[in-house]
């Protein structure tokens, strides 16, 4: 199925999303759109619909202006490294058209994740508030925080997965929160969910701990045991879920300022950045629990590229 698009010019275009080589969904009844909520209906109704359908998308929670601003101090940084298109405002977040020193990149975006500013960011009062009342407590931000950007016209895209796999050493409990630093429109990759697939993920969940006690627990708490598929991936092939599961796979246009929250048993996953403007897709993805829940230690620790978790 494609999806149409206005273009700057006014025009309608049509694209289709794609992950990992393939179209997202060929049928018209695998593909469909994520709700939006509003924050003021408040914090019961927003845990009821979270309960409910496994996310909250909740529209305009920060200010888009300082989303912005946060963008640009980003790219501005990265912009040392030939990320960004010369001249052009770190704001905008346009690709450079030759690809820089990957390693290069990482080894500035590891210097960004152990920012105060970044830390400012994810920690923000508003955020802060709305957190302790969501999990009816206090609400304890885990050190591993995920910032990542994805450059338009390649190929990567997040394999289908849901959170928990990566958390077992603690509660059930977490909440992560995926912001959009920038707006995302579907064209540029953002995440897609499994429509229903937080009780597909627990009833996996299940499965996995009823074949795994034979493991040591160093193992069992392991996304990459030797019972995991490569990379504690649900799988890559987004359009065979979607038949499997017999659901749909829900997109959104994202822009700064919207959060996600999703629980950690939902199936998500991301499409490819095929943005014609050659922005890049940035965003943050953190997790949350109640300080008084068992903590999964592991992630106690700043997110480096090869802490396998
Ligand atoms: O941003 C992505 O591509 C993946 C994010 C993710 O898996 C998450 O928020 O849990």
């Amino acid at each position: 199925m494609s999806i149409s698009m206005q273009t700057t010019q006014g025009d309608e275009e049509s694209f289709s999303l794609v992950a990992n080589g393939k179209i997202l969904s060929t049928a018209p009844n695998r593909l469909g759109d994520l709700t939006p909520t509003d924050p003021g209906i408040g914090v019961a109704a927003i845990r009821h619909l979270y309960e409910e359908n496994g996310y909250v998308w909740l529209k305009g929670f920060l200010p888009r202006r300082e989303v912005i601003e946060f963008r640009g101090w980003v790219f501005g940084h990265l912009a040392n490294t030939g990320l960004i298109a010369p001249g052009t405002d770190p704001r905008d977040g346009i690709a450079s058209a030759i690809a820089p020193d990957n390693r290069a990149v990482d080894r500035y975006l590891m210097s960004l994740v152990r920012s105060v500013a970044y830390e400012g960011f994810c920690t923000q009062p508003r955020m802060a508030r709305f957190m302790d009342e969501f999990l009816a407590g206090i609400s304890y931000l885990h050190k591993r925080k995920i910032m990542r950007h994805v450059r338009p016209g390649t190929t990567i895209a997040t394999p289908a997965h849901y959170d928990l796999v990566y958390l077992r050493g603690g509660t059930s409990r977490v909440v992560t929160s995926w912001i959009p630093i920038g707006d995302i429109p579907a064209e540029m990759g953002g995440l897609t969910y499994l429509e229903g697939s937080h009780a597909i993920g627990a009833r996996m969940e299940r499965e996995f701990n009823e074949r795994n006690g034979d493991l040591s627990p160093e193992e069992r708490v392991s996304a990459y045991n030797r019972n995991m598929t490569e990379g504690g991936w649900v799988s890559k092939d987004l359009p065979e879920m979607a038949e499997r599961f017999d659901t749909r796979w829900l997109t959104a246009d994202y822009e700064a300022g919207d959060i996600m929250l999703h629980s950690p048993f939902m199936i998500h996953a991301s499409t490819t950045n095929q943005d014609k403007g050659h922005r890049l897709r940035l965003s943050t993805d953190i997790r949350y629990q109640n300080v008084n829940d068992e903590i999964d230690a592991r992630w106690n620790n700043h997110w480096s590229l090869d802490d396998m978790l």
